[in-house]
């Protein structure tokens, strides 16, 4: 099976992707390789972002990776906190703090319309390629449920009533914008497979 290093520093984000590509890709995670840096994310976009991160690693460890940089962009506040999404309340990277701020902002907002989004660069033999999900939904009023992880509490997706929080993973990863990122990846992984088997 062909292996792939995720390169992520979020356990959350790396569980859900062992999930979503179980049986089809051998997923080593930042540890298995035995790197314990802590990866310059200092792109102004998700696309900059997702590339720095997983070049970081192709240039050190010549392993083929894949990286995702995601946020939530919130119309009313013209898209933030977006690339900032895991430091909007400061460098603790406190997700209940990321929360309660954007709740602040958005307390009276009748606009709540929000979407996140995801960008995932991929790199086989140092050539890279890039693969966008996304979801609409809007940003609840008070945190609904305990699952998920980050602004899971506060989002709902266009056409359900509960929170990511309050979804099993299989319904949010069906839809979520990682979910469907990762579901152009594995498409494409999938049709190129011989070709990679042929080289590892
Ligand atoms: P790595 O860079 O190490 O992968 P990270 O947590 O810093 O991990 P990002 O830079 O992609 O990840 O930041 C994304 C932030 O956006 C993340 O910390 C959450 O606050 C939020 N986020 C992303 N995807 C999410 C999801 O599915 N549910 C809830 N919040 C999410």
């Amino acid at each position: 099976m062909h292996q792939l290093v995720f390169a992520t520093n979020n356990p959350h984000k790396l569980r859900e992707l062992e999930e979503i590509l179980k049986g089809e890709f051998t997923l080593l995670s930042l540890n298995d390789i035995s790197c314990t840096d802590d990866i310059p994310e200092t792109g102004d976009t998700l696309e900059a972002n997702a590339s720095q991160k997983s070049f970081y690693i192709w240039e050190r460890f010549g392993i083929d990776c894949f990286s995702d940089d995601s946020g939530l962009e919130v119309e009313i506040l013209n898209n933030e906190p977006g690339v900032h999404s895991a430091r909007y309340a400061g460098e603790s990277r406190n997700a209940d703090e990321n929360v309660s701020k954007l709740l602040f902002e958005l307390e009276g907002k009748k606009n709540r319309k929000a979407r996140f989004r995801c960008v995932i660069s991929l790199i086989i033999q140092g050539k890279e390629f890039l693969f966008e999900g996304r979801v609409d939904g809007e940003i609840l009023t008070e945190r609904k449920g305990e699952g998920g992880f980050g602004y899971d509490p506060v989002f709902s997706p266009v056409g359900f009533d509960q929170s990511f929080a309050q979804m099993d993973a299989d319904l949010k990863n069906g839809m979520s914008h990682r979910g469907r990122a990762v579901q152009k990846l594995v498409a494409f992984l999938t049709q190129t497979h011989n070709s990679l088997h042929d080289r590892s």
